[in-house]
């Protein structure tokens, strides 16, 4: 999708700190944290939503949580406790249309979310 902002960050055309990258999955911080840490990960192919998904992105789906546990150790909020949220459409709080996982900690988290 060349419009998609985050197909660009994974295309290297637009900047964005990254944290952690491989050949199906890529990091970088969020550029409005909600906590100290802040992180999206998401799939370098473009999938719009959750919604989206087949059968076929099972194993792609598991390797953004692995990423996300491989990062949450990185940035020492594991043991503290981190929160993952995938938001799917305008009504949930969806705004970029390419799947990412927010993995956000280093603060205390409410429940139940906004
Ligand atoms: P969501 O509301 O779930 O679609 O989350 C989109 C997130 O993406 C939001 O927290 C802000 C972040 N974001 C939007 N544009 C950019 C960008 O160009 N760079 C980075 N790093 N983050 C972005």
């Amino acid at each position: 999708m060349s419009e998609c902002i985050f197909c660009k960050i994974a295309k290297g055309e637009i900047p964005a700190e990254m944290v952690y990258e491989n050949d199906q999955v890529l990091a970088f911080r969020d550029l409005n944290p909600q906590a100290p840490v802040h992180i999206l990960v998401i799939p370098r192919r473009h999938i719009a939503t959750l919604n989206d998904l087949d059968e076929g992105d099972a194993d792609l789906m598991g390797r953004l949580y692995l990423a996300a546990k491989r990062i949450a150790a990185d940035e020492g909020i594991a043991e503290s406790g981190y929160r993952t949220v995938i938001n799917c459409n305008a009504g949930a709080g969806q705004t970029v249309f390419h799947v990412h996982l927010h993995l956000l900690g280093g603060r205390p988290m409410g429940w139940p979310p906004g």
